[in-house]
């Protein structure tokens, strides 16, 4: 009797974290690429992301073992000069997409730790709010090739 007890909690448990948290099913990353740029220059990271899921969804962050420090910014041109500012978050809504691309929304990453190449890989984890984090592998490419 305990042990059919025990079966049945750990499988609602099971059930818990597999409806409740994980979304990577629903929430679609690709084309994730890593501007490099040389030295200590801070590389760019772009991805098409599309919500699949029913819900809002809220990109808060991201980290990743290459780089010290890693922040969403918004590029936007002003007084002719390009400028960008970091942004605290991303929301998409359910069934909609959005794009972080040159000139608009990217990930800024700084503080790289370990040397890249192009045509390396290099792994990403974005951060979103109430969700599993979600690892995205982001192809490093050069500036001329976005
Ligand atoms: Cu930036």
């Amino acid at each position: 009797m305990r042990n059919l007890a025990n079966a049945l909690l750990m499988g609602a448990t099971a059930f818990v974290l597999s409806t409740g948290m994980a979304f990577a099913g629903d929430v679609e990353v690709s084309d994730a690429r890593v501007r490099l740029l040389p030295g200590d220059i801070p590389g760019a990271g772009y991805f098409h992301l599309h919500n699949g899921s029913d819900e809002t969804i809220k990109l808060v962050g991201a980290h990743s073992d290459a780089y010290g420090k890693v922040e969403i910014h918004q590029s936007m041109e002003k007084d002719g000069m390009m400028h960008m500012h970091a942004v605290p978050a991303i929301e998409i809504k359910a069934g909609e997409s959005f794009e972080l691309a040159p000139s608009g929304y990217h990930l800024m990453l700084m503080q790289r730790s370990v040397p890249l190449e192009l045509g390396d890989d290099v792994e990403v984890t974005l951060e979103f709010e109430g969700h599993d984090p979600l690892p995205v592998t982001f192809d490093v490419v050069s500036p001329a090739d976005m």
